[in-house]
């Protein structure tokens, strides 16, 4: 009988040391996750525009085997760099770097001289984005109402947010670019845990689909349960593709069907509780902070008044010694200026 024990008790224990071994390889394993494999793709095209401020270089490019079809792109810059000498019209081969959460140009190169004929050839789709500029609602204007349908097959129009901050965006499902559609749904998925604790029920997120024959009620319900526990505050919206032609023209937003994708620029655009127009954001270089401070600003102007008027104590700011009073403002605004990239 106790020989028996001691062969249970002997066995319980094998059982736990082999238990505690594969849980410390899991945990090893973990905390030296690699980074995530970037995958290289050489690629030729003709560049349309150069977005030096916004470091995106539109690109009309071949198709890249296996990755996406021939399109005009607009594609992130890491390096400002690779702008040097660049012009619209030029012909270039180029490397596209990809990893699951980014995409961006590595290295570009001219392939041959400048061809003043291609330039004047250059399609309309730059001309068409300086349409949609000039046409766009402007800042301080009324946004007009529209009329979509959500993720729950219920009919949503703007003007039932009134009162709240809107945070509008447009994605849509199928896009394979990391940093276009899928970065815009994981941004605004960390601007809804923001705004939740900051502004519970004073803000509405709208993420409006390009794609909106695809991109039913249905296909969008399963694409909003990968970023969102449905908060009640972030609505994904299809409808009339006339319907969301115009309210992409409304904010200056390009897209268009090539080779079986869209071909699309970026819009995020603030819509204050008056329905009028806050901001636009042009590219994927924002913040989900960013938007969280301009959200604040638009819902409590008091802090935003009290930071214009804030002094520093004089002990606070460094003695000035040599610096002229030009670099020493700068310096000290640089200090008070949250980073682009910063995080609370
Ligand atoms: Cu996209």
């Amino acid at each position: 009988m106790k020989a028996k024990w001691i062969i249970a008790l002997l066995g319980a224990m094998t059982s736990a040391a082999i238990l505690c071994s594969v849980v410390l390889r899991q945990h090893v394993a973990s905390s030296h996750a690699q980074p995530a494999p970037t995958q290289t793709f050489q690629v030729r095209g003709q560049v349309r525009e150069l977005d030096v401020q916004n470091r995106v270089i539109r690109v009309e490019h071949e198709a890249i085997p296996g990755y996406m079809p021939a399109m005009t792109m607009p594609l992130p810059v890491k390096d400002p760099a690779l702008f040097n000498g660049l012009t619209a019209g030029d012909r270039v081969q180029f490397e596209l770097a990809v990893t699951r959460d980014d995409s961006w140009i590595s290295h570009i190169q001219k392939i041959r001289p400048e061809d003043p004929a291609a330039v004047a050839d250059l399609a309309t789709n730059a001309d068409y984005i300086r349409t949609n500029e000039t046409e766009r609602v402007q800042v301080g204007e009324s946004v007009p109402d529209f009329r979509l349908v959500d993720q729950d097959g219920k009919d949503i129009r703007l003007n039932d947010f009134r009162g709240k901050a809107v945070v509008l965006t447009f994605i849509y499902t199928r896009c394979p670019l990391p940093n276009f559609c899928p970065l815009m749904s994981k941004n605004f998925a960390d601007l809804e845990r923001r705004l939740s604790k900051e502004f519970p029920d004073q803000y509405q997120l709208l993420s409006i689909t390009m794609d909106p024959i695809f991109d039913r009620p249905a296909v969008l319900k399963e694409y909003a349960a990968r970023y969102t526990a449905n908060s009640g505050h972030w609505s994904f919206a299809t409808g009339d593709p006339l319907q969301i032609q115009s309210i992409a023209r409304s904010t200056g937003l390009y897209y268009a069907w090539e080779g079986g994708l869209i071909s699309h620029d970026l819009r995020t655009v603030l819509i204050g509780p008056d329905g009028r127009l806050v901001h636009i954001w042009k590219s994927n270089v924002w913040t989900p902070y960013e938007v969280q401070r301009f959200v604040a600003d638009l819902l409590v102007p008091d802090a935003k008044n009290r930071r214009a008027q804030f002094r520093p104590p004089a002990s606070f700011l460094p003695r000035p010694t040599k610096m002229t009073l030009t670099s020493l403002s700068a310096g000290f605004l640089r200090h008070l200026t949250p980073s682009p990239c910063g995080s609370r």
